[in-house]
């Protein structure tokens, strides 16, 4: 079926009526900035939707919004770069002309916009994504922080096609646009400018660092001496990693940094050998967090900002599920960061203690409550299964076992490293639900009262999650071409794996027996492995 034309007349008609429409909500306008749409108007349209958002939504959004910026026309943002520098600065310095291709042919585009556009915006106000962003990143550091790092990862200088090179070239475009409107505004922004600087300044420096010390000769422990005492030297990169002036930490910009504690650096034991860094803050308080170098962290990112996202959603309908979203930023293609919480693997607790309700009794025991474990913990314990055991579904997450499942000593479950997602997994046949033997056992069995509020926090959490499917899977439609390995598999797949799993043919009632006959099924079979075991030990008391 060849593609219909539209006509111009069409096209205004279709405009004038989205106009008299009631306003479309933030979540549903985001879906005008997929690849799908790519008449500027519907574009400027959702952009002025999305100028309603608040900066905390806006920042549940950025990764994706980033990603959007390859839907937008890239003229204009070359174009308009060099406008709003003008309007927004009395400095009319151009762009050296070299750097942006000439197309002034194209500076209709913006005439055409507004012909379509509400009359009472004036031309600035009329903005593209990319000015849009950078609008709401110059008044606010933790948006500065974000767009930066998001942005920067996609100037890298790797891909190879043409259309890579156009993209590139497009997010250099904004990059610049990003730094001049910083280093042209208030001192404020140049405040800004001043401390995103200094942060790609300590990471090219703790680059240098981490690769002098991966080709240290000797075994793990001896290149981390090496690696603290590299941390310790001034002089060694001409850095004073142990005290620096103070500058938001990248991986969490509330946080503000100025050293790390020599002493405390050290190395896990995986293959790349990531650094445990122990950061100083200005707050008193030391931060604890992972710097791995030759990994690409970006699925990572991905999941634990979907994480974050859905925790956010669960809490503002008053339900905390005790999940633990940490951050993670990829600082480029091949290195990152990962905040470290203090937590032990369920491998580990099983070793050490002998099982979870040991390891929970042994950190929080309670004379006389169920199991002889401070209810709070058992409560903390229960709320997070659930919400890992539905996140993990929807997400399809993969590669699950007891190295990749961790504990904290209050009670919060959680999973890790996720290499595998959408379905992925090392082994053939994963369950759709990942619920093992021992986290049913630590609730107290499937007989258990535990057990059954699990089951009932596991379908609360479903269904309010499936209330907030079109903003879900409107931000997973903006990273089709992100670089997500998972999704760059088959990347117009990936809506459609999330969104089967949301089952949003049922309605709510049904929605809540289709999840329990997940859990059901997936117990039946721990439940099996049980059973199995249990007949082993009865071959061994025969006679
Ligand atoms: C290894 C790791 N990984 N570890 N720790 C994560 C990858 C992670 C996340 O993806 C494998 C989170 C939460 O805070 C603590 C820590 N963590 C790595 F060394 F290669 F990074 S520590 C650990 C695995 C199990 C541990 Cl306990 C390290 C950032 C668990």
């Amino acid at each position: 079926m060849p593609f219909k034309e539209i006509s111009q007349g069409e096209v205004r008609q279709a405009l004038s009526m989205m106009k008299q429409w009631a306003p479309m909500d933030v979540e549903d306008a985001l879906e005008l900035l997929t690849p799908k749409f790519t008449h500027p108007a519907v574009r400027k349209y959702a952009i002025s939707r999305l100028k309603q958002a608040p900066d905390e939504d806006l920042l549940l959004y950025l990764l994706q919004l980033v990603q959007a910026l390859k839907y937008e026309d890239f003229m204009e943002i070359h174009d308009v770069v060099v406008l709003s520098n003008e309007m927004s600065t009395s400095v009319t310095s151009r762009r050296s002309e070299d750097d942006v291709p000439d197309n002034t042919e194209n500076n209709n585009s913006v005439v055409d916009n507004n012909t379509f556009g509400d009359p009472t915006e004036s031309t600035e106000e009329r903005l593209s994504l990319a000015t849009f962003l950078i609008s709401r990143a110059r008044n606010n550091a933790v948006l500065a922080n974000y767009l930066y790092w998001y942005l920067l990862i996609e100037c890298e200088d790797r891909q190879t096609g043409a259309q890579d090179l156009a993209i590139r070239s497009m997010y250099l475009t904004v990059m610049r646009n990003f730094s001049h409107q910083l280093a042209t505004g208030t001192t404020e922004h140049q405040r800004t400018r001043s401390f995103l600087a200094r942060q790609q300044v300590f990471i090219d420096k703790l680059v240098k660092l981490v690769k002098t010390v991966t080709r240290e000769s000797g075994n793990r422990n001896k290149k981390a001496e090496r690696l603290q005492q590299l941390l310790a030297d001034p002089d060694a990169f001409k850095f004073n990693f142990a005290n620096f002036e103070p500058m938001p930490f990248p991986l969490d910009p509330n946080v503000t940094i100025k050293g790390i504690v020599a002493k405390k650096a050290s190395l896990f034991k995986s293959a790349l050998m990531p650094s445990k860094l122990t950061f100083l803050t200005t707050e008193g308080v030391e931060y604890e967090a992972i710097f791995k170098h030759g990994d690409d962290l970006r699925q990572d990112q991905l999941i634990l900002q979907m994480i974050t996202l859905m925790d956010k959603l669960l809490r503002r309908e008053n339900l905390d599920l005790k999940l633990t979203p940490y951050k993670v930023l990829a600082t480029s293609s091949k290195h990152g960061f990962l905040q470290f919480i203090e937590s032990v693997t369920v491998a580990e607790a099983l070793a050490t203690e002998g099982s979870i309700q040991n390891f929970f009794r042994k950190h929080n025991p309670c004379e006389g409550a169920p199991y002889g474990i401070k209810p709070e913990t058992m409560d903390t314990y229960i709320r997070s299964c659930a919400g890992y055991c539905v996140i993990t579904y929807l997400l399809g997450v993969g590669d699950r076992h007891l190295d990749n499942l961790l504990l904290t000593s209050s009670g919060a479950l959680f999973h890790i490293d996720f290499g595998y997602i959408l379905g992925r997994d090392p082994k053939p046949l994963p369950p759709p639900m990942k619920l093992s033997k021992e986290m049913v056992e630590a609730m107290g069995g499937v007989t258990s009262e535990h057990y059954h509020e699990f089951r009932k926090q596991c379908y609360t959490a479903f269904l309010h999650l499936r209330r907030h499917a079109n903003l879900m899977l409107n931000l997973f439609s903006l990273m089709v071409d992100a670089s997500v390995p998972d999704i760059a598999l088959e990347p117009d797949k990936a809506v459609k794996k999330v969104q089967d799993k949301l089952r949003l043919d049922l309605g709510d009632e049904e929605a809540v027996h289709y999840l329990q006959n997940l859990l059901d099924m997936s117990v039946t079979a721990v439940m099996a492995v049980l059973v199995e075991q249990f007949h082993k030990f009865a071959q061994y008391w025969r006679k």
